[in-house]
């Protein structure tokens, strides 16, 4: 058999206000570490641990707080990622719009190499205003090789996006 491997992973979640980061990363992770609350950077640090292959991950998952776009600690929020979650709201179709606009951009000026990058198009349980196709449209737009579908507020498809990514990461 071969030897158990240890791996850290930090991923970053971003995208508009209110489109369901916080709760996703609370629907995934049932312990949130406060030790790890850090208020200058204006972030919430989330860890879940998970076995994936034989292989003990811990997973840090970083959450921007409050007005997402206007913080000055970006750059610090970005530093040493391995993967990257951009969450739509398909309630809202302008919010895969500024992923495009906004988001990929503004992560690409901070990240110096090309991380995974998986879209999810949150709020499934609710009437959709981004069709399909817009949400496939920003996946490209975007350069995410992963695409899932979620409801942070029923669950649905929520590990399968954060197993998926980790995965990306690990080259599994
Ligand atoms: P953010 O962290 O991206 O800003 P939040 O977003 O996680 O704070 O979620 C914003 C609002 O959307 C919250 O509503 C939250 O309950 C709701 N929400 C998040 N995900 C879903 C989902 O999948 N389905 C539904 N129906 N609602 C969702 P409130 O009213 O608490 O502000
Ligand atoms: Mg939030």
């Amino acid at each position: 058999m071969s030897q158990t491997q240890k791996f850290k992973l930090k991923i970053v979640i971003i995208g508009e206000h209110a489109t369901g980061k916080t709760s996703l990363i609370k629907a995934f992770v049932e312990q949130k570490f406060s030790a790890d609350y850090r208020p200058t950077i204006g972030t919430n640090i989330f860890i879940k641990r998970l076995e994936l292959a034989g292989d003990e991950i811990t997973l840090t998952c970083w959450d921007i707080a409050g007005q997402e776009r206007w913080t000055s600690m970006r750059p610090l929020y970005y530093k040493g990622a391995s993967g990257a979650i951009l969450v739509g709201d398909i309630t809202r179709k302008s919010t895969f719009e500024q992923l495009a606009k906004f988001w990929l951009p503004d992560m690409a000026k901070h990240v110096g190499e090309k991380i995974p990058i998986i879209l999810i198009a949150n709020k499934t349980d609710l009437p959709r205003e981004a069709s399909n196709e817009d949400v496939d449209a920003c996946a490209k737009d975007i350069g995410a090789t992963m695409v899932a579908e979620t409801s942070a507020k029923n669950g649905d498809g929520v590990n399968e996006a954060f197993m998926k990514i980790s995965k990306a990461i690990l080259g599994k």
